[in-house]
């Protein structure tokens, strides 16, 4: 057992001071006392706070990000930056894939994610050729989480159709598809890696809704329960308004609500975008134990639209974070656009701060530390005895924090900070940033950058 000092500490119920934290061999807490300095083998040299869950990421688009912000044809779109990413993957190399993650999740943990939700759909080879290892792919990401030490949740999609009423995939899909049995053999494949390591979890994802079938869905979710018994169920919906119409043409449904009248989500599930609701969607969502995976900087840059947010949390929804095609690995940039997108519309202030008007950073923090730590399948959220000791020191010399504490510290990283103050930051009880910095930093960007140099040339 590890004993931590920490002068300052978002806990459960608020900031406290002179606190210890007790952390086994494990990585868990296991308890939080008043205490001092000297009890500690550890002291924490500047506020703690919860490590912030990052729910959606495609780790290889991380390659691609500023590379499609020149118009293609007469109109650009979500569909035509779909096709130039589509181009991008199809030359990917495990070793491609490995690289680029590995710097992806570099730069997380340094802007104060602790652990990440790999929506991971680059399944097979170059022409859609299955490789002889059928977790390949799902072992490159196992990798790069294990080499920069922030926890996984894996989460191998299943994608089997291009469209609507099981229109056949694409040529450039071809290395996203899988069948019933090939996809459950891939489950309990990855199955013993995940089991007692303290640090990861396997669930899996349905692309969307276009991009599997009722029938492959009644297949391939009782298999998923028997092996992965109450795992995270991550699905794209309703991000953009021509998937809704498809949705509609074909079933006569919104997207949403065939979900909730064909399958009943529980609080496993976690529905990415879900931008486009009707009222009724709306409510059933918030009503609901669901959590939404919002990433509002991809979808500000893919021009989704504007997820009705101030209503949903009135309603008693609940949300995390992603940074699904990593334009921004940044927190607080995502948290401070859910906030200013309905400062934009509504023309007020402060509209996110829940009903008793606690502060707003504070507010959109515990309520994405809260929904991103359910849909990890991580627990509570906070610190507290039980659950992983992820968590982030913030620098008290950064002169953004200058004169701050408590609730301020966060208002002013969220709002004003676009340099994270973060210092420090602890996955499972163990240190990985020390002072803005990674043991294995240098190594980790060079392989990028060769990556990179030798797809992109
Ligand atoms: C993805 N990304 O799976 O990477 C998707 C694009 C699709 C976003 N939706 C592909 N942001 O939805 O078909
Ligand atoms: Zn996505």
């Amino acid at each position: 057992m590890t004993r931590f000092y920490c002068p300052q500490i978002l806990l459960s119920d608020g900031w406290a001071e002179n606190q210890l934290l007790e952390v086994d061999g494990l990585g868990s807490i296991t308890g939080i006392r008043n205490g001092s300095m000297n009890e500690a083998q550890h002291q924490l040299q500047g506020p703690v706070v919860p490590g912030m869950p990052n729910l959606h990421s495609h780790a290889f688009q991380r390659g691609m990000a500023g590379l499609s912000e020149s118009r293609s044809g007469e109109k650009d779109s979500f569909w035509s930056w779909r096709k130039r990413m589509y181009h991008f993957l199809q030359v990917l190399s495990p070793e491609d894939v490995e690289a680029i993650a590995s710097q992806l999740y570099l730069e997380m943990l340094k802007a104060g994610y602790t652990s990440v939700g790999e929506f991971h759909y680059l399944h097979h080879d170059v022409d859609g050729k299955h490789y002889a290892n059928p977790a390949e792919m799902s072992e490159r990401i196992l990798a790069a989480s294990e080499t920069t030490g922030i926890g996984l949740t894996h989460l191998p999609v299943l994608y089997r159709f291009g469209g609507f009423g099981s229109r056949e995939p694409s040529s450039q899909q071809g290395r996203f598809i899988h069948e019933a049995d090939e996809f459950v053999r891939l489950l309990e494949k990855l199955f013993p890696s995940f089991e007692k390591h303290p640090n990861r979890s396997l669930g899996m994802a349905p692309h969307s809704l276009r991009a599997v079938s009722p029938d492959l869905l009644s297949k391939v979710l009782p298999e998923f329960q028997r092996i992965c018994p109450g795992a995270p169920l991550h699905l794209h919906i309703s991000e953009q308004t021509a998937e809704v119409e498809e949705c509609v043409e074909w079933s006569g449904l919104r997207p949403v609500q065939w979900l909730f009248e064909n399958l009943e989500p529980d609080s496993n599930w976690c529905l990415i975008h879900a931008t486009h609701l009707d009222s009724q969607e709306r409510r059933t969502l918030a009503e609901s134990e669901v959590t939404v995976g919002l990433c509002p900087t991809t979808e500000a840059n893919l021009g989704d639209g504007i997820f009705p947010m101030q209503e949903f949390m009135e309603e008693g929804g609940g949300f995390g974070i992603g940074s699904d095609s990593h334009v921004s690995i940044s927190p607080c940039e995502e948290l401070r656009w859910l906030e200013y997108q309905q400062r934009l519309l509504q023309r007020q202030r402060n509209l996110l701060c829940g009903e008793s008007g606690m502060s707003t950073g504070r507010y959109l923090y515990e309520q994405a530390l809260a929904g991103g730590s359910r849909a990890l399948g991580l627990g509570a959220g906070k610190l507290q005895a039980g659950v992983r000791a992820d968590w982030l020191v913030l620098d008290p010399e950064h002169p953004l924090l200058a004169e701050r504490s408590g609730d301020a510290l966060l208002d002013s990283w969220i709002f004003s900070g676009n340099v994270p103050p973060v210092r420090d930051v602890f996955v499972g009880g163990r240190q990985l940033i020390f002072e803005g910095h990674h043991s294995e930093e240098k190594a980790i960007e060079a392989n990028y950058r060769q990556t990179l140099k030798k797809i992109l040339s």
